[in-house]
């Protein structure tokens, strides 16, 4: 019994574990931008249309298949929101994270399997979810084996107690549910991306690319976004420069001059979760400003609430999901944080 969003770990942070089979050239900026003056730290991402997830045999099947998608122009925050921006959030506001409240056992308890017994009290403290490699190879089947509960992790303790984000102003936030990263997103005057939006933005003008900067992972033989190198996950050779988080900003933008929309920490969505969504929406020929499903459904968590995760981490790797694809997503239920999700904000024309 390791601890209350540890009984949530296979929901929180699953991917299957299954194998699957330049830096972005630079465009002017893009047109049709709102005569007003840019929001400070973001971009327009002019109206458009594109093919969102991947016809791609080398993904797994919640990405598939592609089907077209027309957007409105909008607003994006060119970076994941910083321990800087979110420790201004919480000055302004004195917002406590879910991270740092004692886990409600009557909210954990609608996530889970019938009949789940209630953990011991003195495990129902706040904490989230924390990188514990282990020091041997482990199936990765079972993410346990990487991920641990500690008390006392929060967004000013991302490892834990004994760990703080001194020197780390400009890193991305991260231990932030998605009920922290809206209610920053309500006081910036912002709002969470949709998932298409997010995907669309990711993939800089570009159509169809495996990649936010094209189909080469490593053009030049250089890294274009903060993963994992080495033996996942017990053996990281962080030939990238980046062993964990890293700063925004320390890779090259993509084509719509937008940071880390691939790699270092995933972003929550808007969006509800459903596994066959882009199944779904492909039957309905091009989509209007999609919104994600009414409902969430994954049915390896039937009991599971869960929201749209994307961009992937520094977690990731070819061996294990390579979810730093821009078709690539993830469910997470809205209370769970961990050491590698953060967020970044969109806002509308007016
Ligand atoms: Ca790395
Ligand atoms: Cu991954």
């Amino acid at each position: 019994m390791i601890g209350v969003r540890a009984l949530l770990l296979p929901t929180a942070l699953a991917a299957s574990a299954v194998a699957i089979a330049p830096a972005g050239a630079k465009k002017a900026p893009p047109s049709g931008a709102p005569s007003a003056s840019a929001p400070q730290g973001m971009r327009w991402i002019p109206a458009g249309e594109f093919s969102m997830g991947t016809d791609s045999p080398n993904s797994l099947p919640n990405e598939r298949p592609a089907h077209r998608v027309r957007l409105q122009g909008f607003w994006i925050d060119e970076t994941p929101v910083t321990n800087a921006q979110f420790t201004r959030f919480v000055e302004a506001t004195g917002y406590k994270t879910t991270a740092e409240r004692k886990p409600v056992w009557e909210e954990l308890k609608k996530q889970l399997p019938p009949g789940t017994p209630k953990p011991d009290p003195e495990k129902l403290v706040p904490g989230s979810l924390v990188y514990s490699p282990p020091d041997h190879p482990v199936p990765l089947d079972d993410l346990s084996n990487w991920w641990r509960w500690v008390p006392g992790a929060n967004w000013r303790h991302p490892e834990g107690p004994g760990t703080d984000i001194r020197g780390q102003d400009h890193y991305p936030v991260v231990q932030v549910s998605w009920d922290d990263a809206r209610e920053y997103a309500r006081w910036a005057g912002k709002r969470l991306p949709t998932e298409a939006e997010w995907e669309y933005a990711a993939r800089g003008g570009l159509e169809g690319k495996r990649f936010v900067w094209g189909d080469e992972f490593r053009p030049g033989g250089k890294y274009e976004a903060n993963t994992f190198q080495g033996h996942f996950p017990e053996r990281s050779v962080p030939e990238d420069g980046y062993e964990r988080r890293s700063p925004v900003k320390a890779f090259p933008a993509n084509g719509y001059g937008l940071f880390d929309m691939a790699g270092n920490v995933w972003q929550w969505t808007a969006d509800w979760y459903r596994v066959d969504y882009f199944a779904d929406l492909a039957h309905k020929g091009t989509c209007e400003a999609p919104a994600g499903p009414a409902s969430s459904f994954d049915p390896n968590e039937p009991n599971a609430s869960k929201r749209v995760v994307k961009g992937g981490s520094f977690l990731c790797n070819v061996s294990y999901c390579e979810s730093y694809r821009p078709s690539a997503r993830r469910g997470t239920p809205p209370d769970t944080g961990s050491e590698h999700t953060g967020f970044r904000c969109v806002k509308d024309r007016k």
